[in-house]
């Protein structure tokens, strides 16, 4: 698997500063304490994630992270750093989630989080603009007939490594015609409408989209896809800027962001189950609990 196929210059050399500056090869571990030793950082994603929000609440409550920061960066630094440490076997905690290859290509564990700071399971729901299952109904059944298992993401997501995600979305629509017929039944075609999709940067909404807009277009469809930040796509659904999202997570990733926003969109319900965030290190370390991770001094 490609990892780091999509990640810039720029980001690969921020990330390489920041595992420097962490001091990873300071001397002998041994006599230093795990959160010594990490710095006590969590090592974070992009400010805007839902899951960042997530991370802060369980620095709120959690006692024993007294001391503790998230450093807010990316995905791919994060996915660098990660890399780094499980090379080198050496600690690292993350903010983690699945679905998401992280999962597949190292063997990582979800510390228990007893408060549930960062949610239970979660879904990929689907939400639309008010009034486009009247302006766009074509568009609005096969929005509201999307559904599928976590193993068709996941196979769309991990191709998407090696090859485009417009060709990985291709070829998982080839092989799951039974899968896009259901989705498109009684679907009249539309002569070139334009419909604007919203959804988010990472992995497993590229894989989404890939999907989705090839099938869309198959209908006669124009459809734009733009990637931005949570709290900018719940906005653009709720203010009209954008027709229709597979992207939000729920209950508890974007909580903040629908809540805000609830009166003013229609939730079509998941599109996908299964989904779970967390803080997460890799498996050689041996704490399981976000509670075993001692206080600063
Ligand atoms: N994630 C993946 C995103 C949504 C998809 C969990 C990193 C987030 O907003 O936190």
């Amino acid at each position: 698997m490609k990892k780091h196929k999509f990640i810039t210059g720029a980001a690969a050399l921020s990330a390489a500063m920041l595992a420097s500056a962490c001091g990873s090869d300071e001397a002998s571990s041994s006599d230093q304490s795990l959160g010594e030793e990490l710095d006590y950082t969590i090592t974070g994603i992009e400010p805007g994630a839902g899951l960042t929000g997530l991370s802060k609440n369980a620095l709120e409550d959690y006692s024993n992270l007294e001391g503790w920061e998230l450093e807010e960066s990316s995905t791919a630094s994060m996915l660098i750093a990660l890399e780094d440490a499980i090379d080198n076997e050496e600690p690292l905690v993350i903010t983690g989630w699945t679905p998401h290859w992280m999962f597949s290509a190292y063997d990582l564990k979800f510390l228990e989080d007893p408060k549930e700071s960062l949610g239970g399971p979660e879904n990929i729901q689907t939400i639309t603009r008010l009034g486009l299952e009247e302006d766009m109904p074509e568009a609005f059944k096969i929005l509201d007939a999307f559904e599928w298992e976590l193993e068709d993401l996941q196979s769309v997501m991990y191709a998407g490594q090696d090859i485009p995600f417009e060709e990985a979305g291709q070829n998982w629509i080839d092989e799951n015609q039974d899968k896009v017929a259901q989705w498109t039944e009684d679907v009249e075609p539309v002569d070139g409408e334009k419909i604007e999709l919203v959804s988010t940067p990472w992995d497993s909404e590229r894989a989404s989209s890939s999907v989705l807009k090839p099938i869309l277009e198959a209908q006669g469809y124009d459809v734009t896809v733009t990637a931005v930040d949570p709290a900018v796509m719940f906005e653009a659904i709720a203010t009209g800027g954008a027709d229709a999202s597979i992207a939000p997570w729920l209950p508890a990733t974007h909580a903040a962001f629908y809540e805000k926003h609830e009166e003013d969109m229609l939730d079509l319900g998941p599109n996908l189950t299964g989904g779970q965030n967390g803080i997460a290190v890799p498996a050689y370390m041996d704490i399981d609990s976000i509670e075993d991770l001692e206080p600063k001094e």
